[in-house]
């Protein structure tokens, strides 16, 4: 018979996720960095028990807001290209159910986190529990239920013994560069308490190597005759090429063969911006170059990107082009009648050097994309270019990028700022640039820094934030400063809601609950942003115009806590050049005649792309 230990389930957990090993770059390191927690009756005797004693093997952060929580640890994991994770323990109730929009924002994004809600007890001995949601007709929902959709493995403890078996599960999921995503363990109030004779080889170190299937030659030789026979042959870099850590082998290729390359959100910065064959974004926020190229492209191979709508500005980008998906998860290889090579990016990238040898594109296909991105960047010079004007997102991007230095880390997820960072933003380095654009929420950007800058605390992190998703989540900010982990703030304050008011009257409607002075108010509010960042710790600053925040920037730099700077913007301006249509869908009947004409001309693009 093994050796057992007795202990309790919330401490067999904690001591069996700090035996989780990984390799970063040849060094072995915890695959848990630690556990993000906020205490409540649902996890205080039990997982707050078991933690209280670990700091050394399992450090706890505390903090403000379980989503906020969730969105450090899920940024955590994307800055750490998925090779390292962070779990998060809630209570029972609404802890819980604050954490389910990270759930979804890491199950979008394929983010590996492990959520570890506290649950109602099992034995049901103080049915209802404080928080329990009665369910009349089903004896055994909770509100973790709510987790279900949003992860990618799902599984409540009601026994002690049954981690014996879930966690090892758990790890397969967050591991699995195919299944990567959110894990929620739900762990019942009682039987966190409750103890069992672990066997205690369950706890032996173990280190989880990332795993990287190779292409099947059918596909791959496929995919080799595709691009020998293309004239104008186009890759498009997604978030895949990161996390297999393909940049290398991506940049070689296109130098190598003169293929240009696009980038996604989740794939910029896979190649640095002045490389030869880059051409910036593409879809929806994408440059004019690389939206051109794909408009005159014979064959568009993706490589790991999901091709969501942006993309491929909904469907009308690559309509009608051969398109080939490289991707290491067979569904999103299939993904719009692509012919798929399924496997890791960096594997089937590697084979395809070796198999095109010294094949090159036609000089004319190279000159064309040259000569576009010349044009685009007279029209990123243009857009970026101060002026005496209420300045717009594009001239603080610009001051942001000439600041903050080749080794720095943007970071954002909603509002007008990604679509403009994404075509505006001039990556030096992979992991340069975090937009969290899958689920794009409103509220990840602060605690994203956070978990960006725990991820690699050497390099400085700019958060660009606007004062809509100040507002909704700023609290990590606190978290930053009393961690010591400190993180620049660039707070664009338009006074509401810039995009969607733009976005409201591109669809021909009024002005309408977007902007603070077109909603229902008794005063209009004039938020002091700077004296909230003051209150929460950080030091704070509001600027005039561009030269002021380029002068507080410098300030920022040489500040040893968490900086935030207020610079009020025009809510009505955004880059022009460049873009691709975006499906929003306008209404059939509206007695307004610029919904009526707004409706009219979606109508018309649709036919037009059906014929
Ligand atoms: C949690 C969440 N709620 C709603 C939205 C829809 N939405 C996208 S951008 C936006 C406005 C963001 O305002 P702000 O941060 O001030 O940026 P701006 O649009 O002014 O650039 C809204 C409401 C969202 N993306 N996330
Ligand atoms: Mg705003």
């Amino acid at each position: 018979m093994s050796d057992m230990v007795r202990l309790t389930m919330a401490q067999a957990l904690s001591r069996w996720l700090a035996a989780q090993r990984t390799q970063v770059d040849g060094a072995e390191l915890p695959y848990f960095a630690g556990m993000w927690a906020i205490f409540g009756h649902g996890n205080v005797a039990g997982m707050g028990e078991a933690l209280a004693g670990m700091e050394a093997a399992l450090p706890t952060w505390r903090a403000h807001n379980e989503q906020g929580m969730a969105h450090a640890a899920i940024a955590f994991a994307k800055a750490s290209r998925r090779q390292r994770a962070m779990a998060c323990t809630t209570s029972i109730g609404p802890g819980a159910t604050n954490m389910v929009t990270g759930a979804a924002l890491a199950h979008v994004n394929r983010l590996p986190v492990l959520f570890l809600p506290g649950d109602v007890y099992a034995s049901r001995r103080p049915d209802p529990v404080l928080q329990q949601i009665e369910d009349f007709g089903d004896g055994v929902v909770s509100a973790n239920d709510c987790f279900r959709p949003v992860s990618r493995y799902f599984d409540r403890i009601t026994r002690p013994e049954q981690i014996l078996d879930a966690l090892p599960r758990a790890m397969g999921i967050l591991t699995d560069p195919a299944l990567c995503g959110p894990v929620t363990l739900a762990l019942c109030q009682d039987v966190q308490a409750e103890a069992y004779d672990y066997p205690v080889g369950f706890f032996a170190p173990r280190v989880w190597r990332p795993r990287r299937p190779r292409p099947d030659r059918g596909e791959l030789a496929a995919l080799v005759d595709a691009i020998r026979g293309a004239k104008a042959p186009l890759i498009v870099a997604g978030g895949g090429v990161l996390y297999s850590g393909a940049e290398g082998v991506l940049a070689d290729l296109a130098a190598g063969t003169g293929i240009p390359v696009a980038e996604t959100q989740a794939g910029k910065g896979a190649l640095a911006w002045d490389h030869r064959q880059a051409l910036g974004s593409i879809g929806v926020t994408g440059t004019s170059a690389a939206n051109a190229a794909a408009e005159a492209a014979d064959l568009i191979v993706g490589v790991g990107t999901r091709l969501q709508d942006f993309t491929t500005g909904s469907r009308t980008l690559f309509a009608g082009k051969r398109l080939v998906q490289i991707n290491v998860a067979a569904p999103d290889a299939i993904k719009q009648g692509a012919e798929a090579v399924v496997g890791d990016a960096r594997e089937v990238l590697e084979a395809l050097v070796e198999a095109l040898g010294d094949w090159q594109v036609d000089a004319a296909w190279r000159e064309a994309n040259r000569g576009a991105v010349a044009e685009w960047n007279k029209a990123w010079d243009a857009a970026t270019a101060p002026s005496s004007a209420l300045p717009s997102d594009a001239q603080v991007i610009g001051a942001v990028w000439r600041q903050a230095g080749d080794d720095a880390t943007v970071v954002c997820a909603a509002g007008g700022l990604p679509g403009e960072l994404h075509k505006l933003w001039r990556s030096h380095r992979p992991g340069g640039y975090h937009v969290e654009y899958g689920f794009s929420c409103m509220g990840y950007e602060i605690a994203g820094g956070l978990g960006v800058k725990m991820a690699d605390p050497a390099r400085d992190v700019y958060v660009m934030v606007g004062d809509g998703s100040y507002l909704m989540l700023n609290s990590e900010l606190a978290t930053s400063v009393m961690l010591g982990h400190k993180i620049t703030v660039i707070l664009l304050d338009n006074r509401g809601y810039g995009c969607i008011n733009r976005l409201q009257q591109g669809t021909g409607g009024r002005p309408f609950n977007n902007l603070l002075a077109d909603s229902a108010h008794a005063t209009l509010p004039d938020i002091d942003f700077a004296a909230h960042a003051r209150s929460l710790g950080a030091a704070a600053e509001k600027v005039d115009g561009i030269a002021g925040l380029e002068a507080a920037l410098g300030r920022a730099k040489a500040s040893d806590t968490s900086y935030v700077i207020v610079i009020d913007t025009d809510p009505m301006i955004t880059t022009e050049a460049g873009g691709h249509w975006w499906d929003v869908a306008v209404p059939e009947v509206s007695g307004r005649a610029e919904v009526q004409a707004a409706r009219r001309a979606y109508d018309d693009k649709i036919k037009g792309e059906r014929s």
